[in-house]
């Protein structure tokens, strides 16, 4: 078992070592020297344990920027692949390490600080190559909320009042899959189309024109 480990490690680490070389990136350190390299590592569960030493057998084997690659990739354009996950893993390591993002599953949530009315926060998140957040289940409510309770702000929510009044969507236009009306809300019957979140998390429909944080999903 624990030759089938070393036999592991040497292999992955003659992969970085040749995409090292072949790929000439800068500015990776670590490389070569694993599983030096992959010490303070947060995003690499299961290698390391506490104490640095290696844990878990090797159906628990996890070194996720190498899973999902066919075999029949190219291995030079796998090696290119393997880097840019690395890099990418390590760079959202550094981005929420430091507040700047809350990650949940496929999504990303971040703000830019700025409240602005509905439009120009949808505008912003949309040159920015994403849309207003927008909630669809509790784990993600409770990311956006995070943010709201960072800046101590409330937040537009990417959800508007479709044409029947009292019905509320995404921006896309499709229906709501889930919801966290705060007590007595929606009540603005047509005249509030807009969605706010409060510092709870719970959401209120507020008319458009206000000042309110930007929080967008990417
Ligand atoms: C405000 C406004 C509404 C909200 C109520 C809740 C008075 O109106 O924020 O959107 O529903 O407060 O009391
Ligand atoms: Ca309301």
């Amino acid at each position: 078992m624990l030759s089938y480990l070393s036999y592991m490690l040497t292999a992955v680490a003659a992969l970085l070592v040749t995409c090292h070389a072949l790929c000439k990136c800068p500015g990776i350190p670590g490389l070569p020297g694993i599983p030096g390299s992959l010490k303070g590592q947060p995003r690499v569960p299961g290698l390391l344990g506490p104490s640095g030493s290696l844990m878990g057998l090797p159906g628990r084997y996890r070194l996720p920027w190498l899973e999902g690659l066919p075999d029949s990739l190219d291995t030079e354009l796998r090696n290119v692949l393997v880097n840019l996950k690395h890099r990418l893993s390590r760079l959202e390591g550094v981005l929420a390490l430091n507040g700047k993002i809350r990650e949940v599953g496929e999504k990303i949530f971040a703000s830019n600080g700025k409240e602005v009315d509905f439009a120009s926060a949808l505008e912003s998140c949309e040159e920015a190559g994403g849309t207003l957040a927008a909630p669809m289940n509790e784990e993600e409510n409770k990311a956006i909320l995070d943010i709201v309770k960072q800046y101590n702000r409330y937040a537009y929510l990417g959800i508007k009042e479709g044409e029947i009044s009292g019905q509320f969507k995404y921006i896309n236009g499709m229906p709501l899959n889930y919801t966290k009306w705060h007590q007595y809300e929606p009540n603005g019957k047509g005249t509030e189309n807009c969605v706010e979140m409060y510092t709870d998390g719970s959401w209120n429909d507020k008319k458009c024109n206000l000042y309110r944080l930007t929080i967008c999903e990417f």
